[in-house]
């Protein structure tokens, strides 16, 4: 697909002028949802996938294209497309998040998303956004810079997309319908996977370990995408340092590194160059989880491909010998070494935006100025059910003490055509009760069950600090935004200070990003200006704790005029 559209592209250039060639193509994709037998770990199942492909297929678009993709549900769930970290400007009604910006497409029917792609390039992923039907539904959204514009690095020879991910042996819809059931814990995946496969370091998957083929010498790009259902990860290849180049889709300062971290929801782009003694290493992820009681269950076992150098005939006789045996996995810190992890978040900087890479200045004064709690509370049992979380009761998450209800028609549908009674907008902007949130805590467990939103004004400055309390245990919350990017202006431990925490904020070159890690036992701050109308979901990018109600929704209402106003909606947008 990517080559016809170039083949395309080269032959409008053909004829037409240069200054023609920038004008945007438009990317027509024609996706089935459909079972396909796929064996991994020597069991076979019937998962859900686009086109029959697992992973999904890898989208590429350039910056400015228009996307159609019409999406067909030939399988018995309801199911909803997410192109996450797209900017969706002016488009929310594509956006994809069940009951947020439309309702789900139901068997046998068909919606086709239209976006363009605006304001950004680098690295992305689309996903399934309903229950966790992205543990299958998922896959590389790419966006290439205009033919005009070039990355501020030099070219690399060719790039990979190493998508992580989880693979369960059992039906993944059984797994969370389970734990949502018994209001406990969940079963945790049999397998992390690179490009949908866990590597030789798992039964049954050596022959089937990716390989990623190199010249001596030359310097490549590495598209690392965390699509993982529920863990923070490591990534790393043995032997090579790592150049972070962009993050979330947008250019950093170059960061030399021996290991990256990418919380679920996160995509970071580096270089590595090839220039260690020809043989094969290894490339591998594993889980980072900080969360202090336990551990948390997490897969123990590295997912991995191989790097592998090809030296051609004329080279291996005068360099050096190829060596086809693997050397040890890379070294990573330990699974709970937070400061190590806050080193590497804390070390990313956004490239000069004085270059025009970004379409939102960082904002220096605040509108909106938010505390948001962010953690774990209890919901009751239902009368007669036996419930497996603490207290007997059900476990759930929260932002600012209100658990995320899912509503029966969308948001987005609701507030557009007035329909009264689907959402409340008291969402709080400070947290009810002001107890010490990193401490120790005596009063209720219970959260607020509700559907609210926070209504913001076209062309306000937010500022939304997190932060992480220490109800039930701490836990690192990968906190992602809908319809834009934020700035990651600071991040601490323990309480946020109001008073003087800002002083420090980074408000020259603050990474952009569409999630934040919020530390563990900690808080961080974002900033952004509302210039996308529409209705953006906010949650925890760890399914478990997104289907245990860690979510919100912001209304951003219009501004003047058709530039600062959401078009009407589709009229194949998904009934209820
Ligand atoms: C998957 O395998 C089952 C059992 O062999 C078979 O009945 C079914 O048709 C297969 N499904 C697909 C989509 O190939
Ligand atoms: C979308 O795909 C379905 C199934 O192939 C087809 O029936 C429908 O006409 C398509 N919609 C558009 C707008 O092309
Ligand atoms: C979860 O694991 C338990 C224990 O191994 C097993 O009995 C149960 O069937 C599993 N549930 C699912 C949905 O796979
Ligand atoms: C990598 O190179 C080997 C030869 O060394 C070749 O057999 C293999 O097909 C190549 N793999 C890829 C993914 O290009
Ligand atoms: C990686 O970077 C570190 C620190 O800059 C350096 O000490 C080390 O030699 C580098 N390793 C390689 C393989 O380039
Ligand atoms: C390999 O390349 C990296 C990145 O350009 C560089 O930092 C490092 O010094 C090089 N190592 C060797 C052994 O040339
Ligand atoms: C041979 O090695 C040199 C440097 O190590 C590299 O630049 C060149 O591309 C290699 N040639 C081939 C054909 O692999
Ligand atoms: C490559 O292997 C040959 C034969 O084993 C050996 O003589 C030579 O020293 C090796 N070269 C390098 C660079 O390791
Ligand atoms: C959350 O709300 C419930 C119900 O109003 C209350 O009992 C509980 O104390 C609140 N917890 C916090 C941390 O605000
Ligand atoms: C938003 O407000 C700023 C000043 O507060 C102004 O400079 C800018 O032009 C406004 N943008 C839009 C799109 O209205
Ligand atoms: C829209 O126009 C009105 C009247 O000129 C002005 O007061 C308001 O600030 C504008 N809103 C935005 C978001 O620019
Ligand atoms: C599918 O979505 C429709 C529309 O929202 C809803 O009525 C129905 O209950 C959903 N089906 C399932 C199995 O969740
Ligand atoms: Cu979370």
């Amino acid at each position: 697909m990517f080559l016809a559209k170039s083949a395309l592209l080269i032959l409008v250039c053909f004829f037409l002028s240069n200054a023609i060639c920038a004008i945007a193509a438009t990317v027509n994709l024609d996706w089935k949802i459909e079972y396909t037998n796929v064996t991994r770990l020597c069991h076979t199942k019937s998962l859900i996938s686009v086109n029959g492909q697992f992973p999904g297929p890898t989208v590429y678009v350039t910056e400015g294209d228009t996307v159609i993709v019409n999406v067909t549900n030939l399988v018995s769930n309801n199911v909803t497309i997410h192109w996450h970290g797209v900017r969706q400007l002016l488009s929310a009604w594509a956006d994809g998040p069940v009951y947020i910006t439309q309702c789900p497409i139901q068997t046998g029917h068909s919606y086709v998303h239209r976006f363009q792609v605006t304001g950004q390039r680098g690295t992305l992923f689309w996903h399934a956004h309903i229950s966790w039907l992205r543990a299958t539904l998922y896959g590389a959204f790419i966006i290439l810079p205009k033919q005009s514009a070039s990355y501020p690095f030099s070219t690399p020879t060719t790039d990979f997309p190493i998508v992580l991910g989880e693979w369960w042996n059992s039906n993944v819809e059984d797994v969370i319908a389970e734990a949502l059931a018994t209001g406990g814990g969940y079963n945790i995946s049999d397998a992390l996977t690179i490009n949908g496969q866990p590597g030789n370091l798992y039964d049954c998957s050596q022959q089937d370990t990716p390989t990623f083929n190199v010249t001596q010498g030359k310097t490549y790009l590495l598209r690392v995408i965390n699509a993982a259902v529920n863990f923070q990860l490591y990534f790393g290849v043995t032997g090579h340092n790592l150049t972070v180049v962009e993050a979330d889709a947008e250019y950093t300062k170059p960061y030399n590194t021996p290991y990256i971290v990418l919380a679920p929801g996160q995509t970071t782009n580096v270089l590595l160059t090839a220039n260690q003694t020809a043989g094969q290493y290894y490339m591998a992820a594993s889980v980072f989880s900080p969360a202090p009681i336990g551990p948390v269950p997490f897969p123990q076992t590295a997912t991995t491909a191989i790097l592998n150098y090809v030296v051609s005939k004329s080279n291996r006789s005068s360099t050096s010998n190829a060596t086809t045996s693997l050397g040890p996995l890379p070294t990573f810190p330990a699974y709970n070494d937070l400061q190590s992890v806050e080193t590497f978040y804390r070390a990313l900087r956004s490239q000069s935006y004085s270059k025009g890479y970004y379409y939102m200045d960082v904002p220096q004064a605040v509108d909106e100025d938010l505390l948001f709690t962010v953690g774990y509370s209890l919901q009751p049992c239902p009368q007669g059910e036996q419930c497996r979380g603490p207290l007997g009761e059900r476990l759930s998450a929260n932002i600012n003490n209100v658990t995320f209800a899912d509503p029966s028609i969308s948001i987005l549908q609701a507030y557009y055509n007035q329909i009264n009674g689907v959402y409340e907008t008291d969402f709080p902007e400070q947290p009810l009760i002001d107890f010490d949130y990193t401490g120790s805590y005596n009063g209720g467990m219970q959260s607020i069950l509700g559907t609210k939103v926070k209504v913001l004004n076209f062309n306000e400055t937010v500022q939304m600090v997190f932060q992480d309390t220490s109800l039930l245990f701490f836990e690192s919350h990968p906190i992602h935004l809908h319809g834009q990017n934020f700035y990651e202006v600071g991040r601490g431990s323990g309480n946020y200070n109001p008073s003087t925490d800002p002083l420090s904020f980074n408000l020259n070159d603050p990474p952009s990003r569409n999630t934040v890690s919020i530390p563990s036992g900690g808080w961080a701050a974002v900033r952004f200006r509302t210039t996308n109308p529409g209705v953006w979901y906010m949650h925890c990018h760890i399914d478990l704790h997104n289907s245990w109600g860690m979510a919100m929704a912001f209304i951003v209402k219009n501004g003047n005029g058709t530039s600062q106003t959401l078009p009407a909606p589709p009229a194949d947008l998904p009934p209820c």
